[in-house]
């Protein structure tokens, strides 16, 4: 058993696994550490830096950065903006999703798609987490002197300022825990913008000076910005003048360039000046005054940007710390939340409280004048997972609209996150409306869903009521129960009645509630116990851009298939180069140990055969089923094998003659 975190970046993606000693990130086959690439061919797929190696040649049909598209309309500006800077080609699903035309495995809402793409892949799991926020854990689990439970937090700024998107978050540590107190973020800065204005740049100046219409030719392009993105790497280090060198670029016409740190500033200053917004806006959240920040970290390959790191520390006042692995710091802190999760581990106890991002608003038909009920029911930043019951009084089964609230802070436009209509509600036998619960919740993974609904018998009481009830981290996880953190939980009572819905908080009180309690919301608390029945009532969802389940599960099914078929593709690779070893190893042993035994005769008709089989390989043989390889080989044998049989025999002891046959 097996536990890791994986990190999905837009560029590079890293994989850290938890072994008995610590956290280890797993280096591929170029003993290199990051893979975040799918290149697909006909018959089977290369992956990671593989894949990346065909970006030339196989541009179609590679696929990268495809992190964005996870839950995005196909028609969102934003898919449409990428659409002409890619190589490959987007494609529109029948739902609306954004699918990628090869491999329609990695497509789906971001979140729910990434869960979709996770058991797509046959992983389990165990709990999505804000990029930042695994930066937070792999940072404050190592610490020992973390200030006590009883004392003041230490509060750390993480930045996390990647290909595609920075991130900036609060966090507040204490031995064995930390909460999230703000994050904010700006998803369309990143490195890449910095090697699109170097593309741009270049592309301007080739036309100038050498004529070259660049944005016409996709490899063309894809060259230069691999360039462009060595040079902006060496500037990180270099302030003189850099050169950029691009043999037979285009037309058979070699190009070249130069920048130093000065220009590329300026050319970027756009960009640059866009880090200090998301720092202001979490300082300005958190409400903490500078000098309560104990650190600032930095993580994330564009952070390496002397002058982006000048601007964050500028801001802060004080240096920024680069204590974290700025490329593994969110996979290790990934695995160690899997490790802290799984029962497989012992690791030190470190308990998440994370934040919700996005405020989250449930919307209802009812019968006022403007004809809707609207409640916020997760304020931004409000600590996550949690769940909230609400209490409807209703004769009828009732929709309700969940949204986002700020549309103005979501990274594209569509508001909705789904529709949940709760069913089977009737009257009371008296003709009264029933009382209903209604339990959302912001789960370990951030995704929110109405979770359940139950039908009360009547009791009394006047008005509607929202309890909110933090609930253990992973309690249907299977996380101890041990792990639980502070069980405070808020009740809200509201008093909108069942005539006029109208949201007005009365005043909030704090209180306990056990887990009996909540199985039976009615009891307990400082009412007096009243009897009640309660009859679950089923809910449907409509999770908007939710990739349809019968649909993930031909994903599954096609995942699978492709498994089977890059294997079968392996397998018969393998058995090819099989027989064009066994053809070289011959023919070197014929004119090698095997010369003195062999008469002229076997000698040509042996030389004749491998030459025919080496043809053979090129001609028809050069794409045929795996056992095509399998038997030629074993003709290959048979043919020879009385050769070696005869004349190998009197000459090899016991022991060469079992070693030689084992080896055939
Ligand atoms: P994201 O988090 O946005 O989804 P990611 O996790 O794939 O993306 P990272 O691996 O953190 O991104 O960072 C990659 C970016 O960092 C690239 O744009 C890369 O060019 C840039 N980068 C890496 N090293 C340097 C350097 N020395 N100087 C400047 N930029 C660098
Ligand atoms: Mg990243
Ligand atoms: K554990």
């Amino acid at each position: 058993m097996s536990v890791v975190g994986i990190d999905v970046g837009f560029q590079n993606c890293y994989i850290a696994v938890a072994r008995s000693g610590g956290i280890e990130t797993i280096a591929n086959e170029y003993s290199d550490r990051c893979t975040a690439w799918v290149s697909l061919a006909s018959k089977n797929r290369t992956i990671g830096n593989a894949a990346k190696g065909q970006i030339i040649t196989n541009f179609k049909n590679t696929v990268h950065g495809f992190k964005k598209f996870h839950g995005r309309a196909f028609d969102d500006p934003y898919v449409q903006g990428e659409k002409p800077k890619l190589p490959y080609s987007l494609h529109k699903l029948a739902s609306g999703n954004t699918g990628i035309k090869v491999p329609s495995f990695f497509t789906d809402a971001e979140r729910r798609s990434v869960m979709d793409a996770t058991q797509i892949a046959g992983l389990n799991c165990l709990r999505l987490i804000n990029d930042t926020t695994a930066v937070a854990l792999a940072y404050g689990i190592y610490k020992q002197d973390l200030p006590t439970p009883e004392e003041k937090p230490r509060n750390v700024v993480f930045v996390d300022l990647g290909h595609s998107s920075f991130q900036v978050s609060i966090s507040a540590f204490n031995k064995g825990k930390l909460k999230v107190l703000a994050t904010a973020f700006d998803p369309y800065l990143g490195g890449r913008n910095f090697d699109e204005a170097l593309v741009d740049n270049f592309c301007e100046e080739f036309k100038a000076r050498y004529k070259l219409n660049v944005r016409e030719n996709p490899r063309a392009i894809l060259r230069l910005s691999q360039e462009c993105e060595k040079l902006k790497k060496l500037m990180s280090a270099n302030c003189s003048d850099l050169p950029i060198n691009i043999e037979c670029f285009m037309n058979d016409i070699d190009v070249t360039g130069k920048m130093n740190r000065v220009q590329f500033e300026e050319l970027c200053a756009p960009f640059l000046m866009r880090v200090e917004a998301p720092l202001k806006a979490v300082m300005e959240q958190s409400k903490l005054s500078r000098d309560e920040i104990y650190a600032v970290e930095v993580v994330g390959g564009a952070t390496r940007i002397p002058s982006i790191k000048e601007r964050i520390s500028k801001f802060f006042g004080k240096d920024v710390s680069t204590t974290l692995n700025a490329d593994e710091a969110v996979a290790r802190g990934c695995a160690l939340q899997c490790a802290i999760m799984s029962p497989a581990f012992k690791v030190r106890e470190f308990s998440i409280t994370d934040v919700v991002p996005f405020p989250i608003t449930l919307r209802w038909k009812s019968p006022t004048e403007d004809g809707v009920g609207e409640c916020e029911v997760y304020s931004k930043n409000h600590a996550a997972p949690f769940s909230k019951v609400i209490t409807f009084h209703k004769k009828e089964p009732f929709d309700l609209e969940a949204f986002y609230s700020l549309p103005q802070e979501l990274p594209y436009p569509d508001i909705r996150i789904g529709r949940f209509s709760v069913q089977n509600v009737v009257p009371q036998p008296d003709g009264e409306s029933s009382k209903v619960k209604v339990k959302v919740r912001v789960n370990v993974h951030g995704i929110f869903s109405v979770s359940s609904a139950s039908l009360i018998e009547k009791q009394k009481g006047e008005g509607e009521d929202v309890q909110m009830d933090m609930e253990p981290t992973v309690q249907n996880e299977g996380r101890p129960e041990d792990q639980v953190r502070d069980r405070r939980s808020e009740k809200i009572h509201l008093n909108f009645t069942f005539v006029k819905f109208v949201f007005q908080p009365l005043h909030t009180i704090l209180r306990f509630q056990s887990d009996k309690e909540k199985q039976d919301p009615a009891a307990g608390g400082s009412k007096p116990k009243v009897k009640v029945k309660s009859t679950d009532l089923p809910i449907l969802a409509n999770i908007i851009r939710q990739l349809d389940r019968g649909v993930l599960n031909d994903f599954v099914e096609y995942e699978s298939q492709m498994i089977v078929q890059d294997k079968l593709e392996k397998e018969r690779n393998d058995a090819k180069n099989a027989v064009e070893e066994y053809v070289y190893d011959l023919r070197d042993k014929l004119c090698g140990i095997y010369e003195k035994y062999t008469t002229e005769e076997d000698s040509n008709r042996l030389t004749m055969m491998l030459e025919d089989t080496e043809n053979w390989l090129y001609e028809e043989g050069e794409d045929q089923d795996k056992q095509v390889y399998v038997d030629k080989l074993e003709d290959l044998k048979v043919n020879r094998g009385g050769l070696a049989l005869i004349v190998l025999f009197p000459i090899y002891t016991q022991d060469e003659r079992y070693q030689h046959l084992n080896t055939e």
